[in-house]
């Protein structure tokens, strides 16, 4: 692992709110930011809203607003419901703002200066629902785009193509010899698949739409949304414009994504680069797709999940627990939404919040609210644990798997409230004989206290704070707890207020 981690994540499409979908990956991407910035690493983490395109523009329309009115409206509620997930992303980038756009434009003439454009007549069937192409073959029974159930436009223009053919055996041969990474490793097998079907030129470009970039060397058209939006993740940066530090210092990173997006994302992405004569990105991770409670997400079932009501319900910790806990980080699953009210209860408000709150207290107690750290005599059981699980969770975050890592944040607490049931310190309390040995077992549990606060930091930002507190430490913006020789201990309210269902 390299000094320097650079995260990239999608830009979510405007047309409608922020959701689960979006906050799966976004939250997921965070956690891995804040654990390798707690190890020192100098991380870049991006994020941001895919502005333009025919989606966009219908929903601006069926709203009654300009474009550009609508996306600034709706770019606002995924800034908003980040900050309230506390997400530490560095540049939330936006894809109609003049920089984006001026950027994307100098690519374009890169491009074509490079003559790797040529102008070709298309037709073809075009869902405007997934802003792509669609062929008779994926149609369904009724003829209609099956994710999106609508029939697609026949679209005949004349439209700029990038030569993708060009770029095919060296895209394939950077993945094959993992230069390109491209995880979990059944994405890999998926998107080598791709190479020996084949795969077409694409167009570049939209004739009829307007609401886009338009091309530097022919006014008339705009850039397809997916091109210029695959930009972003260097127009964010600053390629393109006279200021490109950021780009030299944090470029190639890892594009973190869902499986949906994948071809766009470990195939013409990094073709594209090749062409601009840069790096690809170093990993390509897809995620898998869920479900909730067992059916596709849809507005027509209406069992969409909105990020914020999640953190109205469960703060922005305990959203951050039910988003990441559901099921391993690559594969699809299903987020059982019906039993976030258990979840949570089980997991944070009785395991992790009575675990502090059963610690501090008896240690204010039965020790004064003081505890040497080296009061331990021989015999700790939590430290060995910890040094283990530290490696355990280094091990998570580096294959991507924040799910792994939140485990053995649990793994120690299951073994701390084992350690108490069996040490049983109410018993001890009552015989002074025994302060020494109650003394080293809260230097223990506190010692595993101090390696929860920051364990629980790439998951739960306010409680790991929270912890490191109340046992007289303090915890740094990057997650690291100052040194104490004593632990001066507090009680306060729960960490997690239970949550009574209705
Ligand atoms: O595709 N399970 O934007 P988008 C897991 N603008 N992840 C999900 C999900 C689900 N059920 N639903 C959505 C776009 N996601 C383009 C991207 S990037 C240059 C342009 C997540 O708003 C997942 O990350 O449709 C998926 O890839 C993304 O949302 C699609 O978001």
């Amino acid at each position: 692992m390299s000094e320097r981690v650079s995260l990239f994540n999608p830009i979510y499409y405007v047309n409608g709110k922020p959701h689960l979908g979006h906050a799966y990956t976004t939250v997921a991407t965070d956690a891995v930011a804040r654990y390798w910035r707690s190890r020192g690493k100098d991380v870049y983490f991006q994020v941001g809203t895919d502005e333009h395109g025919a989606k966009n523009a219908e929903k601006a329309e069926e709203a009654g607003q300009t474009p550009q009115e609508f996306v600034d409206e709706m770019s606002a509620t995924f800034r908003l419901a980040w900050d309230r997930l506390s997400i530490t992303n560095d540049t939330f980038w936006r894809t109609s703002s003049k920089e984006h756009k001026d950027r994307a434009r100098a690519i374009f003439q890169q491009l074509y200066d490079g003559g790797f454009l040529y102008e070709d007549e298309y037709t073809g069937l075009y869902c405007t629902g997934c802003e792509k192409f669609i062929t008779e073959k994926e149609l369904d029974e009724e003829g209609n785009c099956p994710d999106h159930k609508k029939k697609p436009e026949e679209l005949s223009e004349k439209n700029w193509f990038f030569k993708l053919s060009d770029f095919l055996p060296r895209v394939q041969a950077l993945i094959e010899s993992d230069e390109l990474l491209v995880r979990p490793a059944h994405m890999k097998s998926e998107v080598l698949g791709l190479f020996k079907q084949g795969m077409d030129d694409f167009s570049v470009s939209r004739q009829r739409v307007t609401w886009g970039v338009p091309l530097p060397f022919a006014e008339d058209q705009v850039s397809y949304v997916w091109v210029e939006a695959l930009f972003n993740y260097i127009t964010g940066l600053g390629y393109g414009s006279n200021n490109d530090e950021a780009f030299t210092k944090y470029w190639p990173g890892v594009n973190v994504v869902g499986k949906d997006i994948i071809k766009f994302h470990a195939v013409y992405w990094p073709a594209l680069l090749l062409a601009l004569g840069i790096d690809p990105p170093r990993q390509v991770f897809a995620h898998g797709f869920f479900t909730v409670d067992g059916q596709k997400m849809s507005k027509t079932i209406g069992n969409v999940v909105d990020p914020n009501e999640l953190v109205d319900r469960y703060g922005s910790d305990g959203a951050r627990y039910l988003i990441l806990s559901q099921f391993p980080f690559g594969q699809d699953g299903d987020v059982k939404a019906g039993q976030f009210d258990e979840q949570y209860n089980a997991a944070l408000a009785n395991d992790l919040g009575n675990l502090v709150h059963r610690v501090t207290s008896m240690a204010e107690k039965y020790l004064e609210g003081s505890v040497r750290a080296d009061a331990l005599v021989g015999d700790a059981i939590l430290l060995p644990l910890v040094k283990e699980l530290d490696a355990k969770i280094e091990d998570a975050f580096t294959a991507f798997r924040p799910d792994l890592a939140l485990e053995s944040v649990f793994a120690l607490v299951e073994r701390a409230n084992a350690l108490i049931e069996e040490r049983e310190p109410w018993k001890l309390a009552k015989d002074e004989a025994n302060r020494q040995a109650l003394e080293a077992l809260f230097a223990d549990l506190l010692g595993g206290l101090q390696a929860l606060a920051v364990f629980s930091y790439p998951f739960f930002p306010e409680a790991s704070a929270k912890i490191a507190d109340r046992i007289g430490l303090g915890l740094s913006e990057q997650g690291e707890t100052s040194a104490s020789a004593v632990f001066t201990v507090r009680t306060e309210e729960p960490l997690f207020p239970r949550i009574e269902s209705e």
